[in-house]
């Protein structure tokens, strides 16, 4: 056999001991034979929060060793759409993402469903006809949270006649909005002295709750009490009622979810009343989610997270031990 054929030979051998090595790799969706490779979209980095949230999760899998590709999508769909192909491409283990919104996922899901590629939900929830494109999801109860804001609310105002609420939420069409909603609607519908007198987007974050606390408080300065859906738009809105001359959760009552540091500190001043917990920290959960959808175990559809709430002596007592 002359050179030129062995070197044809050789040539052919090699491209097929690289491309058997790429069959191994998305075979098991490793980059390198065996080892898991997760991509995960997160949200944004819209609130304190979600910092946690972030922090949590990147610190478990460098704990675990295992790689993480991490982006961060700034609260828009499209590039949380986006990623997940790029993951599809990259034939990670898992696709893991906490949704921004509800709807308009199951393109895209049905895309990582045909390739092999399981996929979790962390944090938020989507709106599917079809379960199957997601293994499970690893969040909160935000109805559970919602009525847990009510049933404080009317044990606060039991002796008043009359309650006007204002409701600052979170990002529309998302499942924490939507959920604390429903939840606070089911805990103070029955009772006719609450009237929720406006309700605007936030966009769970603090400059967005402080405009929506400003406008508001200039159309209904009779406003009794401030349900926020979240302690950044919380902190938001108590700049804007102390800018109007009047005391946070004293003149007016302020409630609000997530728990998190400033928040607690919040309440711990007075300037807060009663938060309700929703825990950010899902990273050894995922972890542990991820080890076993590789290994081919069953885990259930949906991993709730634990949570309680907490008033003023609350606060005091737990924030020098609290995570975040
Ligand atoms: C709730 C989470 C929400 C938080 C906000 O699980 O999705 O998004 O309540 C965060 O602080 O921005």
């Amino acid at each position: 056999m002359n050179l030129r054929k062995v070197a044809l030979v050789a040539s052919i051998l090699a491209s097929s001991l690289v491309l058997s090595g790429c069959q191994a790799a998305s075979a098991d969706g490793s980059g390198s034979g065996g080892a898991i490779t997760v991509g995960f979209s997160q949200v944004g980095a819209e609130s304190g929060w979600r910092t946690a949230n972030t922090k949590d999760i990147r610190a478990a899998f460098a704990h675990a060793h295992i790689t993480l590709k991490f982006s961060d999508a700034q609260q828009q769909q499209e590039n949380q759409i986006a990623t997940i192909r790029a993951y599809i491409q990259q034939r990670v283990s898992v696709i893991a993402f906490s949704p921004v919104v509800e709807s308009g996922w199951d393109t895209v899901l049905k895309e990582a469903k045909a390739a092999g590629i399981p996929v979790v939900l962390t944090d938020r929830a989507i709106d599917t006809s079809d379960p199957s494109l997601y293994v499970t999801r690893l969040g909160s109860d935000f109805v559970k949270e919602g009525e847990k804001a009510g049933q404080w609310a009317t044990k606060e105002f039991a002796s008043a006649t009359s309650v006007n609420v204002i409701e600052i939420e979170g990002t529309t069409g998302s499942a924490p909005t939507i959920g604390r909603r429903t939840g606070f609607a089911n805990a103070i519908g029955h009772d006719p002295k609450f009237h929720i007198i406006a309700t605007q987007d936030g966009g769970f974050t603090r400059s967005g709750g402080e405009q929506a606390m400003e406008a508001l408080l200039k159309a209904h300065p009779g406003v009794d009490l401030v349900y926020s859906q979240n302690d950044d738009m919380a902190l938001g809105a108590i700049q804007a009622i102390e800018a109007a001359g009047k005391k946070p959760g004293t003149d007016i009552k302020v409630e609000s979810i997530d728990a998190t540091h400033d928040g607690m500190e919040a309440l711990a001043e007075g300037k807060i009343n009663f938060i309700v917990e929703c825990n950010p920290l899902l990273g050894a959960g995922l972890v542990k989610v991820v080890t076993e959808i590789v290994a081919g175990k069953h885990v259930p559809k949906w991993l709730v997270s634990s949570e309680r709430t907490f008033t003023r002596e609350q606060a005091i007592r737990a924030l020098p031990t609290r995570k975040y």
